[in-house]
């Protein structure tokens, strides 16, 4: 498996050449401590300049493991579920661009917060129908491109639809798109799954998985708080998951420290 670790670039406020210093900063550091890459979470990736990053890339030998999207309904209000078709429309048109970047990157797109929050002018059905409908666009944009889109389970007090794998699953399958996989985070694991049946259930999902997130109960670096990593990579491992997990916590004390201790508790057990 390899490890990466979630880093915005700040490309919204920075000049191009500013956001190259950053990615330079992050593989530097994340190459001394053995990381394969780095995640981006990023707001607008048609300001980067792509070739730039790619040369850095290849000259560190880090890859971009995934771009997270979910700034697009935290900054700018687009969502795939919202009830306005104009809004799913932007929030399509902003997939899109993350597309274009992971095509040249050789990256993924996550879908995770970008499915957005209903109000009271709509309601669960609705968003979810809704959520469907833009999906499927999105997977036909990402297959023309030969890109990975990655669902990922949220839980219920960060987002109001599809908060368990089981249930996301059933999504996947109904869309029918090989271009979508499933992401799980094993904080939302932890809130949502039954413990009971957890580890079972994931020796049968493991071949639809396409990224995994990291954090441990209090969503802190993991070996912090009490998630069985140990069981949890495991699982993953003998069942034939060899793509990234990626470091996605509350970066305290600090992005640096939260690197490191991650990578030196995960690297016993990976
Ligand atoms: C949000 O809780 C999360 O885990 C992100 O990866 C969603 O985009
Ligand atoms: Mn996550």
């Amino acid at each position: 498996m390899l490890l990466s670790i979630v880093s915005g670039l700040e490309e919204s406020k920075s000049s191009p050449n500013d956001v190259n210093k950053k990615f330079t900063y992050l593989c530097r550091y994340l190459k001394s401590l053995s990381y394969d890459g780095i995640e981006l979470s990023l707001l607008e990736p048609e300001k980067i300049d792509v070739k730039g990053i790619i040369e850095l890339q290849n000259s560190y030998d880090m890859r971009i493991s995934a771009l997270g999207t979910g700034s697009t309904f935290i900054r700018f209000g687009y969502s795939l579920g919202d009830h306005r078709e104009p809004i799913r429309k932007k929030a399509i048109e902003r997939v899109e661009k993350y597309i274009e970047f992971a095509r040249e990157t050789q990256s993924k797109v996550i879908i995770g917060l970008i499915r957005g929050r209903y109000k009271h002018e709509s309601n669960p059905q609705k968003e979810r129908l809704n959520i469907i409908s833009s999906l499927k666009e999105c997977c036909s944009i990402a297959e023309n491109s030969d890109v990975q889109l990655l669902f990922e389970p949220i839980n219920r007090f960060e987002i109001d639809s599809y908060h368990t794998i089981s249930e996301s699953l059933k999504l996947i399958k109904e869309i029918g798109s090989s271009n979508l996989k499933l992401l799980i985070d094993s904080y939302h694991t932890h809130l949502e799954e039954d413990p009971v049946y957890i580890w079972e259930y994931l020796k049968e999902v493991v071949h639809y998985v396409g990224h995994i997130h990291l954090a441990d109960t209090t969503r802190r670096a993991p070996g912090s708080g009490h998630f069985d990593f140990k069981t949890f990579l495991n699982i993953l491992k003998t069942h034939g998951y060899s793509e990234f997990v990626s470091i996605e916590t509350i970066m305290k004390p600090s992005f640096e420290l939260v690197a490191k201790n991650s990578s030196e508790y995960l690297r016993q057990i990976l």
